[in-house]
């Protein structure tokens, strides 16, 4: 039966060795050997901390959690402190470009690894990673507990890889996802202000309708609403105007040319554009790059924290202590978990409570293809920037994000990313024997996923007569079930803090990020993110400062 499926998907019209020849895409680059590596240690151009630097608010992470944080605190006349452990990412590589396409990853591509390790790992029963030179690229690819998690390393954090879709749950849901907050407050006031701060825009759809540029994803409108699926626009905060330009032929392509997922160099609005321009606009925010906090414990005056200052090999050249008065992890769900789990179990910061860890969940998702007949033709160019979902939440559990395949040529296959309600959650807890934060996350516990994603995919293919692809994450391997770009909770809002993010145990503590949401939001998560920031920094301006 998978043999006969592979078949089916080369009966399709692409060959292998079509596929290999005729497109410098996916496969060609890796075929290529050298790199133009820059020379290691690359020094940030703006001014970094040094060692005994006071500071009054320190923010760790510049990913959605930390750029609210940055820009309130500064709007509010509080100097502010970044440290990101990843890179500026302001300087062209040494092709011109600052990032590396989605389908030639190079040195730029992943931090700190040898190989690349690609969220769709084959195509018609080739591997497609490759060895890279060790750098601190932009996307880790972090394997923990049975489970890869990707994450954006850089000043930016997520928003410089993500799809930019920027999606509101339905308010109905809400409860579900944040118990403990005031959905009405969530709503008239803080995701109105994300949206608006992160310039969140829906697409033309007349445009929709009519570009090459998004033939996949009518085809997926199509056969959702002929399997009687609600399909909706997802807002997103490419600049689709941009887009429209690139579709001419008179701008640079981006989103056309398949960025996305090692960065994007023109048409999306990632928070170096938006939130941290207007940070940085203040005059009171300072971004120290390649800089990873490892210890916060308190001090006279506040808190004393350890940063490292790293090379771009991933080598620590400088171990720096500073003070700060305040403190907010905004590492993202898995960094600021990981460091809160050891700051506990070393006893740098013994009095956290026990919720510490608790509550982490990959916000189900799990990935599918589907193989379309030859008069469904997906085409060869596809926007990297996702614009459509299925939502079949309130019936099966899974709102599926209609993705890109953007390999350059025809593939007839249909692409997906499911969010879906899986009810298991994990924990992090510190191993002291191994010196090390552990995940216990279960690899069978995607199942819940896959029976929620195939409640919309097993009804399109049986109406469509399809086949799901089996040639896209291994050989003969279905569902993309190994990985999350969604991690969620471990310092849960209400639980390991209080109501507004303040860490139990401490004052002058405060968890920012996606660490708060305890593993489900039932959409893409940034928007969620960056509203709940948004709301507890107000009440900690007003009540802490
Ligand atoms: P995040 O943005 O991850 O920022 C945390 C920052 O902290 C990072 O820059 C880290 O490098 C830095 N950091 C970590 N540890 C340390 C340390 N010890 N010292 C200093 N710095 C540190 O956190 N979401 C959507 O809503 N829509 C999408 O279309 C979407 N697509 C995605 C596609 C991909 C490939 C990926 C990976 C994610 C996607 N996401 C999407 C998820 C979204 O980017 C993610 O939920 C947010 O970025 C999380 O925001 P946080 O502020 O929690």
């Amino acid at each position: 039966m998978d043999s006969g499926r592979a078949s089916h998907v080369e009966g399709r019209g692409l060959s292998r060795r079509h596929f290999i020849s005729g497109t410098g895409s996916i496969l060609g680059a890796a075929t290529l050997g050298a790199f133009d590596l820059p020379p290691a240690a690359a020094a940030p151009r703006e001014a970094v901390i040094e060692p005994g630097a006071q500071v009054a608010a320190l923010v760790i992470g510049s990913g959605y959690g930390g750029s609210v944080t940055a820009l309130r605190l500064a709007q509010a006349g509080v100097d502010v402190h970044m440290v990101e452990m990843g890179m500026a990412w302001d300087t062209p590589g040494t092709d011109g470009k600052i990032f590396a396409n989605t389908t030639s990853p190079d040195y730029r591509s992943f931090w700190l690894r040898t190989r690349t390790k690609q969220p769709l790992s084959n195509f018609l029963g080739f591997p497609l990673d490759r060895d890279v030179p060790r750098y601190t690229g932009i996307l880790d690819a972090e394997e923990m507990g049975g489970i890869v998690v990707y994450q954006g390393r850089g000043v930016g954090g997520g928003s410089l890889v993500n799809g930019g879709m920027a999606v509101t749950p339905e308010r109905s849901r809400f409860p579900a996802v944040l118990p403990s907050v005031d959905a009405d407050e969530m709503y008239d006031v803080y995701y109105p202000r994300a949206n608006s701060t992160l310039g969140v825009r829906t697409i033309d759809p007349a445009w929709f309708d009519t570009t090459e540029a998004y033939t996949y994803a009518r085809v997926g409108r199509k056969h959702a609403q002929r399997s009687g699926f609600r399909f909706v626009f997802v807002p997103n905060v490419y600049d689709w105007d941009y887009m429209k330009r690139e579709a001419e032929g008179s701008v640079p392509r981006s989103a056309l040319a398949g960025e996305i997922l090692y960065g994007n160099n023109h048409g999306k609005k990632s928070l170096p554009k938006t939130y941290l321009a207007q940070a940085r606009a203040t005059g009171r925010v300072t971004i120290s790059p390649l800089h990873r906090v490892t210890s916060v414990t308190p001090a006279t005056g506040g808190y004393s924290v350890t940063v490292e200052q790293l090379d771009t090999t991933g080598t620590v050249t400088a171990t720096k202590t500073v003070t700060a008065r305040r403190v907010f992890f905004a590492a993202g769900s898995v960094g600021t978990s990981k460091l809160l789990v050891r700051l506990k179990g070393t006893g740098a910061l013994p009095a956290l409570n026990h919720e510490v860890g608790n509550g982490w969940g990959e916000n189900g998702n799990v990935m599918c293809g589907r193989a379309n007949h030859l008069w469904d033709p997906t085409g060869a160019l596809q926007s990297s920037i996702p614009t459509a979902g299925i939502d079949n939440w309130a019936a099966g559990g899974a709102f599926a994000e209609v993705a890109p395949l953007p390999t350059g040529i025809e593939t007839w296959a249909s692409f997906y990313l499911s969010i879906t309600n899986n009810p298991h959650r994990a924990r992090f807890t510190w191993n002291a024997a191994a010196g090390k934060v552990e995940l216990d996350w279960q690899t069978a516990w995607k199942q819940p996923s896959i029976t929620m994603a195939k409640t919309i995919f097993d009804k399109i293919n049986a109406k469509e007569g399809t086949i799901y692809r089996s040639d896209l994450f291994g050989v003969h391997k279905i569902w993309g079930d190994h990985l999350t770009y969604h991690p969620l909770g471990g310092a849960v809002l209400d639980k390991a803090t209080d109501n507004y993010g303040r860490l139990r145990g401490y004052s002058g503590l405060y968890v920012m990020d996606g660490a708060l949401i305890p593993g489900n939001v039932s959409v893409n998560p940034f928007v969620t993110i960056t509203a709940l920031a948004e709301r507890n920094i107000e009440r900690i301006i007003a009540d802490d400062f």
